[in-house]
């Protein structure tokens, strides 16, 4: 008995120094960007949309990696308060308690800003009904919301590129350079216990416009206007960050109050190729050590789950692939490079390194065809296999082909036919890939009338 309690205790010690000497096991290294944030005392969030949510992927990935959500669009003003005081939040609401039911903190984005404005204010004239708006809105929208947001993004983007002056908004003409401040003191009235943050674009290094919003944040602390935070978005392209990300942080850091790095999302000519995605990789590395090396930013939020739903290809022509994961929610070097900078093991502990825990390293694939010759009767197709951020062991492409054309030739692919559906196996040589690696086969298709429409791709592993 005595024996029995002296190993017990004796196991306890030892398990007591190995955690006051940090010595935990390597398999305790989270895997997860949200377990590897909150060891580092940070959060790691994502924009998320309402209208994603009935899908599986997005709602899983969300889930499992994100500890902080931001509504993308669903609290703007156009959304919230589209005809004057007439109120709704249904889509916000949605988010919020999804949030809420998952343990993720919530930043309500955004109070005052020019964009997503309805008409009705762009035509409002006098400074004193607009002063009223503006006031009406900001204690209707935080009113509804508050005990649920842990940060407002309170007023967004208003400042100038380049010269760092004030935007020209309704906002500024109407009411005038103290809209800001009275914008924060309504938000301090509305909500208590939200951190009132102010975000804009190209503030993420020092120049100009992050001067500006600099000078702004040291006016209003030495004036006792309430403001707790500055959000630095971060829309920012692979190869070219600003290098002083983290010295821009601490300055801001410096007058009191926490930097965010709100709207990250790193963007590249699309299609991604290996040394494009091995870039943002680094880039988002550098972005994340940066965070953590200022004890006040507080969070990384990432403008959206997948690359799948980014904004950035629909304003940016030929540009995407920004976040960290790809368009099938496999994880990209991005990813990976985050949670190591984040102090995580990428992969899920069981070795692979492919970060679907069946220890089988069979990461996931993505797939392309390409039309690469045609004739009256028949046709040349290629086919490219990418693995995503984690090694693939081998692949399986299935083309499913229209009724009357017959595969003639095949070339680096090893086929099986069954009717129209021919399943490619790679041939020895082409079948492991390393993360972001591809492959590639090829084949002639006879395509007897004319009838010469490509055939439909699935690929998998292994
Ligand atoms: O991601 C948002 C996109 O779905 C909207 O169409 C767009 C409309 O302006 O706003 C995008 O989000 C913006 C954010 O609210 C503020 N900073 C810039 C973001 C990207 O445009």
């Amino acid at each position: 008995m005595r024996r029995a309690l002296t190993a017990v205790l004796g196991a306890v010690t030892l398990l007591l120094a190995m955690l006051v000497a940090g010595a935990l096991p390597a398999s305790a290294a989270p895997t997860t960007l949200k377990e590897a944030a909150a060891a580092k005392g940070i959060v790691f969030g994502t924009a998320a949309a309402q209208s994603h949510m009935g899908e599986s992927a997005y709602v899983n990935t969300l889930n499992r990696e994100f500890n902080q959500l931001t509504p993308e669009n669903e609290m703007k003003w156009e959304t919230t308060e589209p005809s004057r005081n007439s109120f709704s939040y249904g889509a916000a609401d949605q988010l919020v308690s999804h949030a809420r039911s998952q343990g993720m903190a919530v930043r309500g984005h955004t109070l005052v800003w020019h964009s997503q404005l309805p008409d009705w204010v762009e035509g409002i004239s006098s400074r004193t009904e607009l002063l009223d708006v503006m006031n009406n809105h900001i204690s209707n929208v935080a009113g509804h919301f508050q005990g649920d947001i842990e940060y407002w993004d309170v007023v967004n983007e208003a400042f100038q590129d380049g010269s760092g002056a004030r935007r020209d908004t309704v906002f500024q003409r109407v009411i005038g350079d103290d809209y800001i401040e009275q914008a924060f003191r309504a938000a301090r009235q509305a909500d208590p216990g939200a951190e009132l943050c102010y975000n804009d674009y190209n503030i993420d290094g020092r120049n100009a416009k992050s001067d500006a919003v600099y000078a702004m944040v040291q006016d209003f602390k030495a004036r006792g206007v309430p403001i707790d935070c500055v959000g630095l978005q971060a829309h920012l392209i692979v190869g070219s960050l600003p290098g002083d990300i983290q010295a821009n942080i601490q300055r801001f850091a410096d007058l009191g109050v926490n930097v965010y790095i709100t709207e990250l999302d790193i963007r590249m000519q699309t299609p991604p190729d290996s040394s494009k995605l091995a870039q943002q990789a680094a880039d988002y590395r550098a972005v994340t050590s940066a965070c953590l090396a200022v004890p006040r930013c507080k969070g990384i939020t990432v403008w959206g789950v997948t690359d799948k739903y980014s904004w950035v290809p629909d304003v940016f022509e030929g540009e995407g692939a920004a976040l960290l994961f790809d368009d099938a929610y496999a994880k990209k070097p991005a990813y990976d490079a985050t949670l190591e900078a984040l102090g995580g093991t990428p992969g899920d502990g069981d070795g692979d390194g492919d970060g679907d825990g069946d220890g089988d390293n069979d990461g996931t694939v993505t797939c392309t065809y390409t039309r690469t010759a045609q004739w009256n009767n028949g046709f040349n197709g290629q086919v490219t296999i990418t693995a995503g951020s984690g090694a693939v062991s081998s692949w399986t492409a299935v083309l499913t082909m229209n009724s009357g054309q017959d595969l003639q030739a095949i070339w680096n692919g090893s086929p099986t036919e069954n009717g129209d559906v021919i399943t490619v196996k790679p041939v020895g040589w082409n079948s492991s890939l390393a993360p972001g690696a591809s492959a590639s086969f090829g084949f002639t298709v006879s395509a007897p009338g004319g009838n010469v429409a490509d055939p439909a791709l699935t690929c998998s592993t292994p």
